[in-house]
């Protein structure tokens, strides 16, 4: 499930220039006997499989023995919810990040009492197994990483849309069935397009996300502008 999405796109140059390293532990590889089970019905009863702590313990045992050169994370619903804080947060990690994926109803609780550093839930749904939710952190967390992206995106760019949703863009045609490119765009005027554009992305923010906006440090120009956008919608 993995493989094909970390050897597609810019998760692939990563790791070819050696700034990312996943490694992938299969649980079953790990397991006892012959025919590597690694779950089991739960004890009180119920529906549903719960995954075997061994297989768990021996890949941690095996592979980071060393508990202060690990970092622990298991995906569940049950974790804190994954944000861009947090990715930033997981890009500066010094240790290995080891991201622990369930599958089946459970993984017996033993795993996260002695085991698990952190749980983290990448949203409000139910997946089949936390694969999926590993690559959206994987994917989230590299791109944050120097030397990753190239550098086309500059740090002022950056700071500038930062917690806001992103302002429309245009390309060529000037004119597209009728439909024209907003004339401040072709002006050459930096400066204005500049603040066209953060008006732009305060504006859909306060309509769509504006619980983003609570969290967004407001410049004296951005409070004058959510001042003009309300000014103009009371005319719509
Ligand atoms: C492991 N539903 O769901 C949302 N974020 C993580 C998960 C999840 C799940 C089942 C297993 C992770």
């Amino acid at each position: 499930m993995l493989t094909p999405y970390l050897e597609a796109s810019i998760l692939k140059r990563a790791i070819e220039k050696g700034i990312l390293e996943v490694g992938i532990h299969n649980p079953r590889d790990y397991a006892a006997g012959k025919h590597k089970v690694v779950d089991d019905s739960p004890y009180g009863g119920g529906s549903g499989m719960v995954m075997k702590p061994e297989p768990f313990f021996r890949i941690l045992g095996t592979l980071w023995p060393e508990e202060d050169k690990r970092r622990i994370i298991m995906l569940s619903p049950k974790g804190r919810i994954f944000n861009q804080d947090i990715a930033m947060e997981l890009s500066k990690e010094k240790r290995d990040v080891v991201l622990l994926c369930g599958r089946y109803e459970a993984i017996d609780e033993r795993v996260g009492e002695y085991l698990v550093d952190d749980e983290i839930s990448i949203g409000d749904y139910v997946l089949t197994g936390g694969e999926l939710a590993a690559l959206v952190i994987i994917d989230a967390v590299t791109r944050l990483v120097p030397g990753v992206l190239g550098d086309s995106r500059s740090a002022e760019e950056e700071s500038f849309s930062w917690g806001l949703l992103d302002y429309p863009h245009y390309t060529r045609p000037e004119e597209y069935r009728g439909m024209k490119v907003p004339a401040v765009l072709l002006s050459g005027n930096h400066a204005e397009i500049n603040r066209w554009r953060k008006k732009q992305a305060l504006k859909l923010t306060l309509e769509r996300r504006p619980d983003l906006l609570k969290k967004y440090l407001l410049t004296e120009d951005d409070k004058k502008m959510l001042d003009e956008i309300k000014e103009e919608s009371k005319w719509t």
